[in-house]
């Protein structure tokens, strides 16, 4: 088999840049390990910048986000009994940012990929990538116990973090650098009208709690839990008391609870691995990068990411212009080094840090407790302050291509 772009992993990423490389005219086949159904079965992200928003109408398959996204003109900062609006659309000059699930988006790209017959292979096992730093890589696979090589002239390798590109480059070229936090955000989805109309991310003494949602009548919450717990040990009452107890007191009041469709734990991680690309191999996603969620980055990262490699191979097929693949890992590193900073801060300013699990050694948990509240206060007391955490919510312009 042969193509022009290689594209291992079937998730948002691998979707999307797919779609608009088949728009230029560019070859590619998707690699994914896993069914379509079980890459539809992660119910993750729910916010998309409006760079990712306009990336997929670039890919035009916007129909159904557009009808159906929630735009979002603004967000709450609650801390204890006291509410902050951060009127990101004032704030910004105009900028707003969608409330679409992941979910959706991924489904929309499955479905134009298969309107318009291009190739993907599910259930593809044992994916090893050759000769990636030489002018013809190529990809082996097995599916239904048949061994496949698929030829390339470039791979993108947006299979996620536990996925195979990154380890392919060799450690010895590759830095990569992590933050575990201690805690995870245990989610609930269920089929009950939101709490707010917007989001609101709320600090309380007992830990971090977010209200979210996908429609008018489905809501995503989350709170702050210690790692050692168990997605067992929370039924569904105790969750909707807990996440009462963590809400300001209108959401608590307004909040409707109901069976669960989905419960899970996610554990909270900062990583990012440089450079991004290995010869003719481009790490696009979470494959090269993790943000914590606090800051609704992750996914959006991952579109800056496509926005960049489709750019230069564009220009390499369009143009025969070569020379820019060299530009992808700086250009997209510096977007996400932007995204890590912003999503760290964030995660530091509104979760609770128990005595031994401060986030920085050289301080005491007493006092990071106390510098990370009043960086909270200030912030938010002031219109620059807001103004400071809109502009990186709703996410910093997409870099271009130098000459
Ligand atoms: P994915 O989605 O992990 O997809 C990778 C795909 O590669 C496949 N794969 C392989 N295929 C072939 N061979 C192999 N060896 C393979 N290994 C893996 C996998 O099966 C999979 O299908 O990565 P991608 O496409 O880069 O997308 C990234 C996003 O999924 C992720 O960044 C976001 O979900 C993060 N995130 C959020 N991002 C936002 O922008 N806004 C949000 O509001 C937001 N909320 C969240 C989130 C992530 C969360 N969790 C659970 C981590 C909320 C949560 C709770
Ligand atoms: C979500 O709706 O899943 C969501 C929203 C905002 C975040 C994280 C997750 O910061």
């Amino acid at each position: 088999m042969k193509t022009q772009v290689a594209i291992i992993g079937g998730g948002p990423s691998g979707l999307l840049l797919g779609q608009l490389l088949s728009k230029q005219g560019i070859s590619n086949i998707i690699l994914e390990r896993m069914t379509g159904e079980y890459v539809l079965g992660r119910i993750r992200a729910g916010i998309l910048e409006q760079g990712f928003a306009d990336l997929v109408r670039e890919a035009g398959v916007s129909e159904r986000m557009d009808a159906e996204g929630i735009v979002h003109e603004g967000f709450e900062l609650a801390f204890n009994e006291q509410s902050t609006y951060i009127d990101v659309k004032n704030l910004t000059g105009g900028d707003t940012v969608l409330c679409y699930g992941q979910v959706e988006i991924t489904a929309d790209l499955m479905e134009a990929r298969d309107a318009a017959e291009l190739e993907t292979y599910y259930e593809a096992k044992d994916v090893e990538l050759h000769d990636v730093n030489t002018e013809s890589p190529s990809a082996t696979f097995t599916q239904n116990g048949e061994t496949y090589r698929l030829e390339c002239d470039y791979i993108a390798g947006c299979d996620g973090f536990h996925g195979v590109s990154r380890p392919t480059i060799p450690a010895e070229l590759r830095t990569e650098h992590e933050k575990v936090y201690p805690f995870g955000w245990l989610g609930v989805l269920s089929e009950t009208p939101p709490a707010s109309k917007e989001l609101i991310y709320s600090k309380s003494d007992r830990g971090f709690a977010l209200v979210s949602m996908r429609s008018e009548t489905r809501s995503r919450y989350y709170i702050q839990v210690p790692l050692t717990d168990n997605v067992e040990d929370w039924s569904d009452d105790a969750f909707w008391d807990e996440l009462r107890k963590r809400l300001p007191p209108k959401a608590a009041d307004n909040l409707v609870t109901g069976p669960s469709i989905e419960k899970s734990i996610a554990p909270l991680r900062s990583f990012v691995c440089e450079p991004m690309q290995y010869g003719r191999l481009f790490l696009v996603g979470d494959a090269a990068h993790i943000v914590p969620p606090t800051g609704a980055k992750g996914l959006n990262l991952a579109a800056s990411d496509v926005a960049t490699l489709y750019k230069i191979m564009t220009r390499v097929y369009k143009e025969g212009d070569a020379s820019c693949v060299s530009q992808y890992s700086d250009i997209a590193l510096r977007r996400v080094w932007n995204g890590e900073r912003f999503s760290w801060w964030m995660t530091n300013m509104m979760h609770k840090f128990d005595a031994s699990e401060t986030s920085d050694s050289e301080l005491g948990n007493v006092t990071f407790s106390r510098f990370m509240a009043s960086e909270l206060s200030y912030y938010t007391g002031s219109e620059s302050g807001k103004k400071v955490i809109a502009e990186q919510y709703v996410g910093l312009p997409y870099e271009d291509l130098k000459p």
